[in-house]
């Protein structure tokens, strides 16, 4: 019976640890490939287009999605500028690592409610908004 109950209590720390919804997922490649901050989230994605001259379309998202202990929202913008871009939000939060030119691609998680302004950390006038709500 304590043998259980020291298994539930490990279950129960490890789970709390999977399930962290206190921020944003910070990492593009974690979001991806190991769940970010949840192991087991299913992505409900929703897509921004760079297009030529760093048009930003839809320069605002509001995600189909609140965030869950089992989906998070999550963002894909695809590059289709001739320039490398890289985005970052304006306080603490996600960073998608530079996005290059000709198709590439940045992906970010997020696992909290909140309106969330961020800029290109190359262009500062290529502005956008995400919310999650
Ligand atoms: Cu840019």
């Amino acid at each position: 019976m304590r043998r259980v109950a020291v298994l539930l209590l490990m279950l129960a720390v490890t789970a709390c640890h999977f399930v962290d919804l206190s921020g944003l997922c910070l990492s593009p490649e974690g979001c991806q490939t190991n769940g970010g901050n949840g192991n087991g989230i299913t992505y409900v994605w929703d897509e921004v287009m760079i297009n030529r001259g760093g048009v930003l379309a839809p320069d605002t998202v509001r995600t189909q999605v609140a965030p869950t202990v089992t989906q998070q929202p999550a963002i894909s913008w695809v590059n289709h500028d001739s320039l490398t871009h890289h985005f970052v939000s304006n306080s603490a939060g996600f960073d998608t690592g530079d996005i290059a030119p000709g198709g590439g691609v940045g992906q970010v998680g997020f696992n909290r409610v909140g309106t969330f302004p961020y800029h290109c950390v190359n262009h500062a006038w290529m502005v956008g908004t995400i919310v999650v709500p």
